[in-house]
């Protein structure tokens, strides 16, 4: 007996296939293309459990499209670049270059080890300058074409480190600093941008797409479009001051201003008197982010600056107050407030004695007042106490009002989108950075394409300082202008990560050409993404930058199409044996490798598609690892050993090509949809039903052949080292990866069938031809609704209704 030995096994043949090539992606032009794209790890030093769950049924996939026929391209990467280099280096005092490459040696080692149809030629990194070169290429591109521009906007700086701190850098409620503890102030710095908001309303598409409703859903929320009106009012020292509603049929409802604190006339509204009061309130406003600014718990918080404003639409005066719940951020940055209809208007106004004036009359409420409200009443009806516009029915009472402003000068239709512009700029050492020049003459200057890449440095002080590390570099800070050869400086920060993964899909596909960011041979053969995997907590940012990027570059006449992935399927989560969330200070982290070790790759990853619908994910289970281990080793011994003889039937055979083919049906189905659990049940049942039949004396006949055939070549993709090692002990041509995916024998799948007779009160009156493995309740509910039956039973209910089964259904009534 030969024993089943993975770690042997998968060492062999992974060498093997290296060797051959056998992952090699091409352009074939007589083949129909699939590229499956799974997202790209970051080099952290490990790979976790997590990483195999998304990757290795993406790999089966993939592995099933080639075996379809397919031309498949699965390539892989590392998103290389990113804070935690830099957080690592500080701690252990080495460089972030090496931390990242090395870190990239060892999972490179670990992806391997999975056994997945990766291309390796393809291998893109993300630090690499030849990748990076043509992610400062892109930005130049979007500058060029006006999409990418420059503006004063906040950071979250530390005062103590004097340096700015990444979202994640900053924690607690207090914000404050992750390595000193002091809170956090806001500073303002000239950073670059892109312009997402410009392609808004086209991300709001879907057309074509197969994407989760969970995802899009996300991103719609993300995009946050609202439809309203935008309203000039004006100060009393008469500033217009724009303000942007949804509900402009509550204009006459308005008893209050509000200013987020950082809106530009706060200082011109604010009165002497108020002056102190207001200054101290916006300094302690601005720290906060956004987030907590707009949290519904908080209790509203403002001041008033003893200015007023000038309602439009009535000429009422007002009083404009400042409130940390209005952010600069949203809309003009500036609310009419009508506390009877919005909520954090009422909680305002109560807490302050402001008046609350009811506009607004649904039809179904007793009469409101203002005074006695408790809350407020958001709902659409009647406008009341609205000048001309009194009575105005509740599904008019919008477009009127709307209608009204504009004639009156005073405003228009207008829309709003909570997605802001993307953010590029990082104070930062380890990313790709903005390859663009400051000259005291010329101003923002490009550095020429064909001085790209600009290198980032391996000499800096890497260490915090207080300073971006590429400011405080010697030399490379300065140069000469591009464009009159004057002094210059660099820009010294570096892009947002999110810039490099947003197109590192186009950077397979050549990851070595230097013509261009990729060859658009390549392009046109392989693009869009057919399938792209990996998980749900990308659904906002990552997959809404790669979507504008496309749609960016589509317009600038770099891509075509309007998406670049067509496809998108995400996995779920896998948990401890404890059900939380894994974590080193949990103890409860499973590392893939010691798995390995334990059981073999091919265990491993059968385990990961049998034991969670892979949309779902759930708790690790070491006891379900070991059944699996142990179908794998069945598997391995009965398809090899031989049987002892006897000698099969007609009835054994046609059983045996019955789930031989039904299995293939369901799998087949599986693995279209992503069903991976399903698919590796099915698989065992099969090895049951194919066990049975040996001992009844199948073993070596053509039909069992067959059976061993199809069996192995669904097994290659879960599995794929045992199934090639089997299927070479058996004599099989190399390589089962090279086969094609088998077809359903539909006859031989079909159920077999059996006719009863139904009688009615001992006649037989009818015969139904069913599946021979039909349930009790079936067959009655179909013998009832026989119209012979009912006939006879001349609409009485049937006192009792037996099967006799695979004979007859007897119907007393
Ligand atoms: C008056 C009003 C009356 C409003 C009413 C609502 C109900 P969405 O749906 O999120 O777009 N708003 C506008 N800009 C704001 C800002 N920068 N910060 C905080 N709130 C802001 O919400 C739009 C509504 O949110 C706007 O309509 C405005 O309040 C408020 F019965 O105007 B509304
Ligand atoms: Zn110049």
């Amino acid at each position: 007996v030969r024993i089943y030995n993975p770690a042997e096994i998968e060492s062999r043949w992974q060498e093997r296939w290296e060797k051959d090539g056998l992952y090699h992606s091409d352009i074939d032009p007589n083949k129909p293309k699939h590229y499956a794209l799974t997202m790209l790890p970051y080099p952290s030093g490990n790979l976790h459990i997590g990483h195999w769950y998304a990757m290795t049924p993406s790999d089966a996939r993939a592995r099933f499209m080639r075996m379809r026929g397919y031309n498949v391209l699965f390539p892989m990467g590392f998103d290389a670049f990113g804070l935690p280099a830099e957080n690592a280096a500080i701690k252990r005092n080495i460089h972030p270059k090496e931390w990242t490459y090395q870190n990239i040696d060892n999972m490179r080692r670990q992806l391997k080890s999975m056994g997945a149809m990766f291309d390796w030629r393809r291998e893109a990194i993300s630090s690499d300058p030849e990748y990076y070169r043509w992610t400062q290429w892109f930005f130049i591109q979007f500058y060029k074409h006006g999409l990418a521009y420059r503006k004063m906007s906040p950071v979250d700086w530390c005062p103590t480190c004097n340096t700015t701190l990444a979202r994640e850098q900053v924690w607690g409620e207090d914000r404050h600093c992750e390595r000193c503890g002091t809170p956090v102030i806001k500073k303002n710095l000239e950073q670059w941008f892109f312009k997402t908001t410009q392609y808004a309303e086209e991300l709001l598409r879907y057309e074509g797409m197969d994407w989760p409703e969970k995802v899009r859903e996300m991103q719609i929320n993300w995009i946050g479009k609202s439809e309203g009106a935008s309203v000039i009012f004006s100060t009393e020292q008469g500033d217009p001051l724009e303000v942007f509603t949804t509900r402009p049929d509550t204009l006459w409802g308005v008893t209050f201003m509000v200013l987020a604190p950082e809106h530009p006339l706060v200082e011109k509204v604010t009165t002497p008197e108020r002056k102190a009061e207001v200054d101290a309130y916006v300094a302690q406003a601005i720290r906060q982010s956004d987030i907590q600014r707009e949290s519904t718990e908080k209790e509203k918080t403002g001041v008033f600056t003893g200015g007023y404003a000038i309602n439009p639409v009535n000429g009422e005066r007002v009083p404009i107050w400042i409130a940390d719940y209005v952010l600069m951020t949203y809309g003009t940055g500036a609310i009419m407030a009508v506390p009877a209809h919005d909520q954090r208007d009422f909680e305002f106004a109560r807490k302050y004695g402001l008046p609350v004036r009811v506009v607004i009359q649904p039809e179904d409420m007793e009469p409101l007042n203002g005074d006695a409200l408790t809350e407020a009443v958001p709902a659409k009806g009647k406008m009341v106490n609205s000048g001309p516009l009194t009575g105005t029915p509740g599904d008019q009472s919008f477009e009127a009002a709307v209608k009204y402003v504009e004639q009156i000068g005073k405003g228009k239709r207008a829309v709003n989108y909570r997605l802001r512009d993307w953010l590029i700029s990082r104070q930062r050492y380890w990313g790709a950075p903005i390859p663009m020049v400051y000259c005291e003459k010329c101003g923002v200057v490009p550095v020429p394409e064909d001085q790209l890449p600009v290198l980032l440095p391996d000499d800096v002080e890497w260490r915090p300082t207080g300073e971006s590390p590429l400011k405080l570099h010697p030399t490379w800070r300065f140069t000469t202008c591009p464009s009159c050869g004057g002094k210059a400086e660099r820009e010294t920060d570096t892009m947002d990560t999110f810039m490099c993964s947003s197109w590192y899909h186009l950077r397979y596909l050549s990851p070595h050409y230097d013509k261009g960011p990729f060859d658009p041979k390549e392009y046109d053969y392989w693009m869009p993404v057919d399938t792209y995997t990996g998980g749900a907590e990308h659904a906002t940012m990552h997959l809404i930058y790669t979507r504008f990027f496309h749609k960016a570059c589509r317009d600038i006449g770099i891509t075509k199409g309007n998406e670049p992935m067509i496809q998108l399927r995400n996995q779920g989560q896998i948990l401890g044996p404890d059900g939380q969330r894994m974590s080193k200070s949990r103890g409860n982290v499973v590392d893939p490798d010691e798995q390995v070790r334990m059981y073999g790759a091919d265990t491993v990853r059968a385990f990961l598609m049998f034991g969670y619908r892979w949309a779902e994910g759930g708790p690790w289970g070491t006891e379900n690892i070991q059944g699996v281990n142990r179908w794998l080793r069945r598997v391995w011994s009965f398809f090899l050993d031989e049987a002892d003889g006897g000698k099969a039937d007609e009835a054994t055979f046609k059983r045996l090509r019955r789930k031989v083919h039904q299995t293939l049906r369901s799998v087949t189905r599986d693995f279209e949809e992503f069903e991976f659990n399903t698919i590796v049940s099915a698989l065992m049942e099969l090895a049951n039903e194919m066990s049975r039949a040996k001992q009844n004396g199948a073993f070596g006949t053509p039909v069992w052949d067959e059976a061993v055939e199809i069996y192995l070549k669904m097994l290659a993709p879960v599995a794929p080292h045992i199934a090639e090692e089997l299927w070479a002990q058996l004599g099989k041509p190399y390589s089962i990866h090279q086969q094609s995916w088998p077809l359903v024998d539909e006859e031989a799948a079909k159920e077999e069938e059996i006719t009863l007779a139904v009688q009615v009160n001992g006649k037989v009156r009818d015969r139904l031809v069913v599946p021979a493995e039909i349930d009790r309740e079936t067959v009655e509910k179909l013998a009832l609704a026989s119209p012979a039956v009912q006939k006879f039973l001349e609409g009485r209910t049937p006192r009792q209704v037996i099967y006799v089964p695979g004979k007859l259904v007897s119907i007393v009534g």
